[in-house]
């Protein structure tokens, strides 16, 4: 493929990549296959995207490590060696710059550069893409490489700025590490980041503060060490591991049952949880197949959470803090390393901070409404901007040059959440609207790289100049995505999923559940010519 305006300069590529994290790294592999020419922008210093960020002590994936890595390439899958089975950030930030060194993908990568605008040009279909560093080239296609949790979100408290000490996000934490020896620290937020960090810095500090909003249901993780015994058993069949799990919803294994919480006895439910409480990890979901979908059987699983949460917490007052109300997983299950036992030690302190908000950051700490906290460091693991805010905090520009973060001002809208109307030849990695955070994430990100990899080559191919979604295709995937959504019990709580964590967010459930559909679904437009876009 050649651009027309500048063939081989060094500002003109076939495509721009935007990160250089898990997705972005296997958009450049398979862009490299087909014999394009890309570049990729990446605002960190290194490779890694959430897990060159995501440093936060206790930081560690809740998808088993044989489950969360690359197959595009069976002799990585044979070389590299887990060691634990739930990988903590430093190992998995090691793996992904093994891969950018192994496949050389360093040389089309361009460190701390920060994508600020890009233009889409519909006389010329190219995209015009700037940088903070100044950079200013064109491109055929855009390739959104954002990640679905990268853009932080850190509530606008009125005298943020004015305390003396020092303010961390987990999303954005320094490479360094942080010393909490002898300080007081205050922490805001118990999502995964929260429920993670706390055991570690409770550890480490003199004086642990956590300011909850809303309390979590999290299951133990259950990690340690994988054996290498245990790595050859997946390695012997890697294949067919790996197609076992892209055929469940999820796209990962949760070893489901396969029956109704409500089609046994209340002794074997029990049993079933007692048995995946004590194994560990996100598979407790699986234990009956109806639990996101059925009130009642949810219901189960939530109270024997609940009735963990109650033995372990000692002070039932602190408990009954800790104790969740609403339907477990609907935000997203957390699992952890002795979360709920922190609570126990006598230097960790939580404040419910939906009784009694927080109204300002003071220069020593943070006021409630009804209290003065002080502290030395205070730490915001107040989650993201999930899914969209990495793609409109970018000034992209389409057809008629309309802005996507007004077309998306409702919520965003795609068509199989690889693209959206109005801007031909930009294509989304695992945006809103496809299975992606409701999914094993690198399978996921290594299915969008294959599909639009083969789209851009078939679009060589056939000598076509741009794609774009139609919007009769996408009206009817959005209706689709909403109906399944609708089905399930994700919308009835607050969430991420939904962008209700942010302020003034559309209320708009944004992944799609269903991964094995979705993926033949991909497959069935690509086979009928793509079926839903427009090509020209
Ligand atoms: P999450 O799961 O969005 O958690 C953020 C936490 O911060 C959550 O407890 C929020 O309470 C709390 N929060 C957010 N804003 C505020 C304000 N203004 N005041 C008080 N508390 C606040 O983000 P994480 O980083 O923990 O995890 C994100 C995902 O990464 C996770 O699901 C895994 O997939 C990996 P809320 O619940 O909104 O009341």
């Amino acid at each position: 493929m050649t651009n027309e305006n500048g063939k081989g300069t060094a500002t003109d590529f076939d495509v721009v990549v935007v990160g250089a994290g898990f997705a972005g790294l296997v958009m450049l592999y398979r862009l490299r296959q087909i014999g394009v020419t890309a570049r990729a922008y990446e605002t960190g210093n290194g490779v890694g995207g959430t897990w060159f960020w995501n440093r936060y002590p206790g930081a560690r994936c809740d998808v088993e490590s044989m489950e969360y890595s690359y197959q595009f390439s069976p002799e990585l899958q044979q070389e590299w060696n887990w060691t634990e089975r739930y990988s903590a950030q430093p190992e998995i930030l090691r793996y992904i710059n093994h891969v950018a060194d192994r496949f050389d993908l360093r040389r089309d990568i361009q460190l701390s550069t920060r994508v600020t605008t890009a233009t889409y040009d519909e006389g010329n279909a190219l995209w015009t893409v700037e940088t903070d560093r100044g950079d200013r080239v064109t491109a055929r296609f855009l390739v959104m490489a954002t990640g679905c949790l990268s853009a932080a979100n850190t509530p606008n408290f009125p005298g943020r700025d004015s305390f003396a000490g020092r303010s961390l996000h987990t999303g954005a934490w320094p490479q360094e590490g942080v010393d909490f020896t002898g300080k007081r620290v205050g922490i805001i937020g118990t999502g995964s980041s929260g429920i993670q960090s706390i055991p570690v810095i409770a550890d480490e500090c003199a004086h642990l503060t956590v300011f909850q909003r809303t309390p979590n249901f999290s299951v133990p993780a259950g990690n340690r060490p994988l054996t290498v015994a245990e790595r050859d058993r997946v390695k012997a069949v890697y294949p067919e591991f790996r197609a076992a799990n892209s055929l469940t919803p999820f796209g990962v294994n949760f070893d489901s049952t396969g029956i109704s919480a409500l089609a046994v006895s209340d002794d074997a439910r029990v049993n079933e949880y007692e048995e995946r409480w004590e194994k560990g990890g996100l598979r407790f979901l699986g234990a009956f197949v109806d639990l996101m979908f059925d009130r009642d059987a949810n219901a189960t699983a939530a109270e024997f959470v609940r009735d963990k949460i109650r033995s372990i917490v000692k002070d039932p007052e602190v408990a009954a803090m800790l104790t969740p109300k609403d339907v477990i997983g609907c935000k997203r299950l957390c699992s952890d390393t002795g979360y709920f036992e922190a609570f126990n030690r006598p230097n960790v302190k939580l404040v419910d901070v939906a009784a009694d908000p927080i109204v300002e950051i003071t220069k020593d700490g943070l006021r409630t409404q009804t209290r003065a906290f002080e502290f030395d460091t205070l730490v915001y693991a107040t989650g993201f901007d999930a899914m969209t805010g990495a793609l409109t905090r970018i000034d992209i520009r389409g057809k008629g040059g309309a802005k996507l973060a007004d077309a998306w001002s409702a919520g965003p809208r795609t068509y199989l959440g690889v693209a959206t109307v109005g801007f031909p030849n930009l294509f989304l990695v695992t945006g809103p609207g496809s299975p992606s955070v409701l999914s094993n994430m690198v399978p996921s990100v290594e299915q969008h790289a294959q599909w639009i990899s083969s789209c851009i080559r078939d679009l060589r191919d056939r000598g076509t100049r741009s794609i774009e979604a139609q919007p009769d295709a996408q009206d009817s995937w959005v209706g689709h995505v909403n109906e399944v959504a609708g089905t399930t019990l994700y919308p009835q709580c607050n969430s991420w999923y939904l962008g209700s964590n942010v302020p003034g967010k559309p209320r708009v459930f944004m992944p799609y559940l269903g991964y094995a559909t979705y993926v033949e679904k991909c497959n069935e437009v690509a086979a009928n010519g793509y079926e839903g876009f427009t090509l020209g």
